[in-house]
């Protein structure tokens, strides 16, 4: 086969990626084509680079990426978990600011991209367990958010951190339906916060977040249940008091403010015992603290935490 029998692409199927392997496959074939070429897919979202990774002994495998970005919990594009996928291409995440302020010395609004620089992005593979029952193993990118919150220096009054998520009824559809108060809230006792696990993320499978997954910028709490790791996050503020989340709003007997993966204590509706990994059949039990017991267990020391659940 020779290179002048490979047809031409019309532009419009080159954003298809099914297109793209027929045709990457096609060109292999057909040798003669530069291996960039070949492998730079052109649909592809903006790469991120990273400087380490980090499992934390988890041997897991990867959930698919295609599963992570169409199976979503982001009430703000709907309920239904492939709505996000759908219709969050109407958040535009640039340009965009989080602001720190409350009980800090240094109050301040990051820009993204200033945020992006401020520590090196490390790759985390964690498991991420939904009080749903269900999880899922992601290599996320990002930092500690301790990071960005010793920029602002909090004040020795400072006790908790709450996460406050974007407000914007035009970009964000789901938030003509009152099924949470918005905007969407989350919190943190300042300890747990500080916590090297606690990420601010960037990233996933080594690229910038898609939208549906909480872009530009989110938490991922690996310990916590997954509505703890708040997205599309514009303001944190540091407080004397503990915050009120959404979901506490929503149903405090159901939504604890602590949220730590706990198999002994059922939701009121279900049991939290297993859960059904994305993309495989059988349950598997659910670990305490979601398996990262060793690393974060000493946070609760002396906590009854089937009251503080
Ligand atoms: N702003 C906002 N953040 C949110 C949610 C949401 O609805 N709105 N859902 C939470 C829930 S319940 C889960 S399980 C995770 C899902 O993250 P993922 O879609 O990246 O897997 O995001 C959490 N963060
Ligand atoms: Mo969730």
């Amino acid at each position: 086969m020779t290179q002048s029998t490979i047809p031409a692409i019309a532009p419009s199927e080159i954003t298809s990626k099914t297109v793209f392997d027929q045709r990457r496959r096609f060109l292999k074939h057909a040798g003669g084509l530069s291996a960039a070429l070949m492998t730079a897919p052109l649909w592809a979202a903006e790469k991120l680079a990273f400087t380490s990774t980090a499992s934390y002994g988890l041997t897991d495998a990867l959930t698919p990426r295609k599963d992570v970005t169409h199976y979503n919990n982001f009430y703000e594009f709907g309920t239904d978990k492939e709505a996000p996928s759908r219709r969050a291409g109407s958040l535009k995440t640039r340009p965009w600011t989080i602001a720190v302020e409350g009980e800090v010395h240094k109050p301040q609004v990051f820009d993204i991209d200033q945020l992006l620089k401020l520590a090196p992005i490390e790759e985390r593979v964690y498991r991420l367990r939904c009080v749903e029952a269900w999880s899922m193993v992601i290599p996320w990118l990002g930092y500690p958010l301790a990071a960005l919150l010793k920029q602002a220096q909090p004040t020795g009054s400072a006790k908790y951190v709450e996460f406050v998520s974007l407000h914007d009824m035009e970009q964000m559809p789901g938030q003509r339906s009152p099924v949470l108060q918005w905007p969407y809230r989350e919190g943190l006792r300042l300890d747990e916060a500080m916590h090297p696990l606690a990420l601010l993320t960037f990233g996933l499978y080594g690229e910038l977040l898609p939208n549906q997954n909480g872009a530009p910028v989110r938490m991922v709490l690996p310990w916590k249940y997954g509505f703890k790791s708040a997205k599309s996050i514009v303001k944190i503020r540091l407080l004397k008091e503990q915050p009120v989340s959404s979901w506490m709003q929503a149903g405090p007997s159901e939504y604890g403010f602590y949220a730590n993966v706990n198999p002994e204590v059922d939701h009121p509706r279900w049991s939290q015992a297993k859960e059904r990994r994305i993309g495989e059949f059988l349950k598997r039990p659910t670990l305490p603290f979601n398996g990262y017991a060793e690393q974060v267990s000493s946070l609760y020391a002396g906590m009854d935490l089937k009251h503080y659940f």
